[in-house]
């Protein structure tokens, strides 16, 4: 993968299941600060674990055959949406009990369906999914009924997150020849451009609980780095500067950390730093089950 995540990297799973790539992803604070959830490869394909917000006390959530991955927790923290899928390429949205329980199909669809973010109310789910044809976001209501289309550009169109005052959707897009951060307001309407970077990818981009500003990666400088931003796309900085991928960050919900992804010890793990960049250390070891 030449040290790239790109921001669709789910979609890229069914043909490369055993990549490296599939371990240790996607990290996601719960609401409460306490717990994170991840994707990890285990026992032969990428399943939905938790730990703890320091790192201990790793376990699986899901076990079965299929490839999981971006966990998303709802709002008040007793749910999980994530993807999951078989090796032909029909993955699903699905909902589960925070403790892994009550596993069920929000999407029932025959095309890819990836990405779920939860609205800050708790009463939607923002996904991607490729079934009119090309990937554009969709929002459909928890239960998963009264879907919604909201991106109907031929581009790509991943990765939706919601503005914390569920007022707008970030999300990323090569509409204008590589991939951008842009947002649009929930309905789907006044899409625009944040990052407007030709130089190279950026995408993965998540609001800071505040709603000021946005982390996000960016390939602009030869490989996968986190920046931040402010929520209009001004004020880039960044934040990693290590020749591995970085990529995939998340805040906490005090807006005080930021978990991504690295490889910067040669394997995917969950690394953490403090919002403005300082202190970046492997927060675990993450399980791989071979
Ligand atoms: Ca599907
Ligand atoms: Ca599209
Ligand atoms: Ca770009
Ligand atoms: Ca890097």
């Amino acid at each position: 993968m030449a040290g790239m995540l790109t921001p669709f990297l789910l979609s890229s799973l069914p043909n490369n299941p055993t990549s490296h790539l599939t371990r240790n992803l996607l990290p996601d604070w719960s609401p409460d600060g306490t717990k994170i959830a991840f994707a990890s490869y285990w026992d032969g394909n990428s399943e939905i674990f938790i730990m703890n917000a320091d790192g201990s006390n790793q376990k699986p959530l899901t076990n079965d055959k299929a490839n999981k991955g971006r966990p998303s927790w709802s709002p008040d923290g007793t749910e999980i949406a994530y993807v999951t899928g078989g090796n032909d390429g029909n993955f699903e949205i699905y909902v589960m009990n925070a403790d892994g329980s009550n596993q069920r199909n929000l999407t029932n669809n025959s095309a890819g369906d990836f990405n779920p973010s939860w609205s800050p109310d708790g009463a939607m789910i923002a996904f991607e999914s490729y079934r009119d044809g090309n990937y554009d976001i969709f929002v459909m209501e928890a239960d998963g009924t009264n879907l919604r289309r909201l991106t109907k550009d031929p581009a790509r169109d991943n990765y939706p997150d919601w503005s914390p005052d569920g007022a707008m959707i970030a999300f990323d897009s090569n509409r204008d020849g590589n991939f951008e951060v842009y947002i649009m307001n929930a309905d789907g309407s006044n899409q625009r451009n944040l990052t407007n970077n030709s130089a190279g990818d950026d995408g993965s981009a998540r609001w800071s609980p505040d709603g000021t500003r946005m982390v996000f990666s960016s390939h602009s400088d030869k490989n996968s780095e986190i920046y931040v931003m402010n929520a209009d796309g001004f004020d880039q900085t960044r934040l990693t500067k290590d020749s591995g991928v970085d990529s995939f960050p998340s805040w906490s919900p005090d807006g005080t950390k930021i978990t991504f992804v690295s490889d910067r010890d040669g394997d995917l793990e969950i690394y953490i730093m403090n919002a403005d960049g300082s202190s970046q250390k492997k927060l675990a070891d993450t399980v791989t089950g071979n």
